[in-house]
């Protein structure tokens, strides 16, 4: 018997290629992804590639693919149970490193560290003084907290180390009070169709003008252009992101600003997290390979459900 193939999108860490490799026929970046698939049986996504009706047309073999990440928005989840593919993903895989650039953007926004930084690499910093690169202090302040899964949570969790209280914002409940009452509002919702511009033009005018948005979720949650105008307009006292619309471009308006912290979707870029992710992922990958439910299948009842009718 052929060993079963699995097209991987993108290199990933050995410890997930390894794995593959011990069962199964591996490629990795394949110049045309449309044509790699069409006798693949797995298909791990390491990278942002959409996996759409078109791409899973060409794909009539496939079992599963295995997403190298947690958010799954790229992926047609329904298009995907509608032909019995099981879709994973590596939930758990990156709570706490992206919880740690959650915070250091909260950090480097109210310390105004990447600022400091231009102006001291710049030559343009002339001495110190009692005015001079004010910031914000986080102590007795509030955290507010959109999103209150593992990420969302692992953040909350370190908020008393910084004297923050920590609020959280849920699915179905009104966000007005925690956008009123927060002097620093973090995004870790998933990307879907009630989060999408879930902060815009309205949402940023509840915030106070000294608080502070940080988006380690996924950029479409916020309306870039209206955020973009309400820091011009200073009715925000600054932003720390990590993820945005259009990557990887950014908003002009977001990109003028020195109060704003800027990361280029780095949320689980640790070597410890991204080993994890491409040993999670390949498990994953082989479990549908071999017809046996992910173990962090997103999509197994609908699967299931289509099986047994
Ligand atoms: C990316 C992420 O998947 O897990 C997520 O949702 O956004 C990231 O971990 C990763 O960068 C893809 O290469």
């Amino acid at each position: 018997m052929p060993r079963p193939l699995v097209v991987v999108t993108r290199k990933i860490q050995d410890e997930g290629l390894d794995l593959l490799r011990e069962s199964c026929e591996v490629v990795v970046e394949p110049p045309d992804l449309k044509a790699a698939v069409a006798e693949a049986v797995g298909l791990l996504v390491a990278s942002h590639t959409k996996v759409d009706v078109p791409l899973l047309d060409a794909a009539p073999r496939l079992k599963v693919v295995a997403n190298f990440g947690v958010g799954v928005d790229h992926v047609d989840v329904e298009a995907c149970s509608a032909r019995g593919i099981w879709v994973s993903n590596t939930a758990g895989s990156l709570t706490e490193t992206v919880a740690e650039l959650g915070w250091a953007l909260i950090l480097a926004a109210t310390r105004r560290i990447a600022e400091g930084d231009r102006v001291v690499r710049g030559g343009r910093w002339t001495g110190v003084g009692p005015f001079f690169f004010l910031g914000s202090e986080l102590w007795g302040k509030t955290l507010g907290i959109v999103g209150a899964g593992r990420i969302g949570q692992a953040v909350g969790r370190r908020a008393p180390a910084f004297g923050m209280r920590a609020i959280y914002w849920k699915r179905g409940e009104p966000l007005d009070a925690l956008l009123r009452e927060s002097d620093v509002v973090v995004l870790t919702v998933g990307l879907n169709a009630e989060t999408r511009h879930l902060i815009g033009e309205r949402e940023l005018g509840r915030m106070k003008p000294t608080s502070y948005l940080v988006n380690i979720a996924r950029g479409p949650v916020v309306d870039e252009a209206a955020l973009g105008r309400a820091l011009l307009e200073k009715r925000l006292a600054g932003a720390g992101l990590d993820v945005f619309e259009d990557e990887p471009r950014v908003h002009p308006d977001v990109l003028r600003q020195e109060n704003v912290v800027l990361t280029p979707h780095i949320g689980s870029a640790t070597l410890e997290t991204r080993r994890r992710m491409a040993r999670m992922s390949a498990e994953n990958c082989l479990a549908g390979v071999s017809g046996r439910v992910p173990p962090l299948a997103v999509n197994a009842a609908s699967v299931a459900a289509r099986t047994s009718r």
